[in-house]
């Protein structure tokens, strides 16, 4: 392992692999992108804390000075909370670059992904993945998480997607790169901030043992790519559907008046939402992170235990 020549796994995240203990992946572009500094700093922490009292080992990952890490120090945390945009977002196609250049790169879910498995780490958990985007047959717009889910063997724990993307078109997408998409505790897809979407899963799943074993099952079939698990936000924590949807609505028609598109997409829809809503949609996207980091290290550990 770590024959790599740009990774860095932190000793503890070595020292938990090498030893078949389990490990969960964490991404960084909901840190410098995602969540207001300080509360980013703060959810990043508190998210490690979970996995490790959940008995895993948490590995953030980022791309810091250039170097793939797997596995962040307090201050790195601190490091990329504080820059918030000033630290690229680094998909896929940002890798070369900013490898090149000796940039730091907030790892999006695809860049994760790519990173966890060449570290070895087989299960990542994070709040939203990217998708197919609201009119994307027209203007294209589709995440490379995607792409990712459908080529990288990493397992994703997320609550959902948003509907800042077209959640039908996802899951068409999804089924036609044969990525499994499971809910976990549910028949349907959670849409982040509410528990329903009113879209189906392809599977319902009820235990961290059973996740592990599906995943088991398809890395040792060979079958290229990860697997989507979908956990529900915690009724307690989720939203008024109307009220988020009509926030998602406007921060939709706002992208389209200023002409926002790319990479930039995505943050522009995420913080107009946030502005829109206030703090709550921050403290039910904080919660959600939770939730989905708790199952993450249960289910790394029934993974590592080799059910
Ligand atoms: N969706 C969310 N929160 C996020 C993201 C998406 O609800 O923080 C971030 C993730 O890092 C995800 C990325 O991988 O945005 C997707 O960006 P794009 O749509 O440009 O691929
Ligand atoms: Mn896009």
């Amino acid at each position: 392992m770590n024959l790599n020549k740009y990774l860095d796994i932190a000793p503890e995240v070595k020292a938990a692999l090498d030893a078949g203990k389990p490990v969960v992946a964490l991404e960084s572009t909901i840190i410098s992108h995602g969540m207001p500094y300080p509360q980013n700093v703060e959810t990043a922490l508190n998210v490690e804390k979970i996995i490790r009292e959940n008995g895993a080992t948490p590995a953030t990952i980022a791309i810091i000075g250039g170097r793939l890490k797997a596995g962040l120090s307090r201050e790195e945390i601190e490091h990329l909370g504080k820059k918030g945009y000033e630290v690229t977002k680094a998909s896929r196609r940002d890798l070369p670059v900013i490898v090149a250049r000796g940039m730091d790169g907030a790892t999006t879910v695809a860049t994760t992904m790519i990173i966890a498995e060449m570290a070895g780490i087989r299960v990542f958990a994070t709040g939203g993945i990217g998708g197919v985007h609201r009119g994307a047959e027209v203007t294209m717009d589709i995440s490379a998480d995607l792409e990712e889910l459908a080529q990288t063997g990493v397992m994703v724990i997320c609550a959902g997607a948003k509907s800042i993307l077209d959640l039908g078109l996802t899951l068409e997408y999804l089924e036609t790169k044969g990525v499994p998409v499971i809910g976990y505790g549910t028949d349907e897809l959670p849409a982040f901030y509410t528990r329903k979407s009113g879209f189906g899963v392809d599977y319902r799943i009820d235990t961290p043992e059973e996740l592990a074993a599906a995943f088991r099952a398809k890395l040792d079939m060979g079958l290229r790519g990860g697997m989507l698990v979908a956990n529900p936000i915690p009724e307690e924590y989720s939203m008024d559907p109307d009220v988020i949807n009509k926030a998602i609505d406007e921060a939709i028609e706002e992208s389209k008046r200023l002409g926002i598109h790319g990479k930039q997409t995505t943050p522009f829809l995420l913080a107009k939402v946030k502005d829109i809503t206030g703090g709550d949609s921050l403290a039910s996207n904080i919660r959600l992170v939770y939730n989905n980091a708790q199952l993450a290290a249960k289910t790394a550990a029934a993974l590592a235990k080799g059910v």
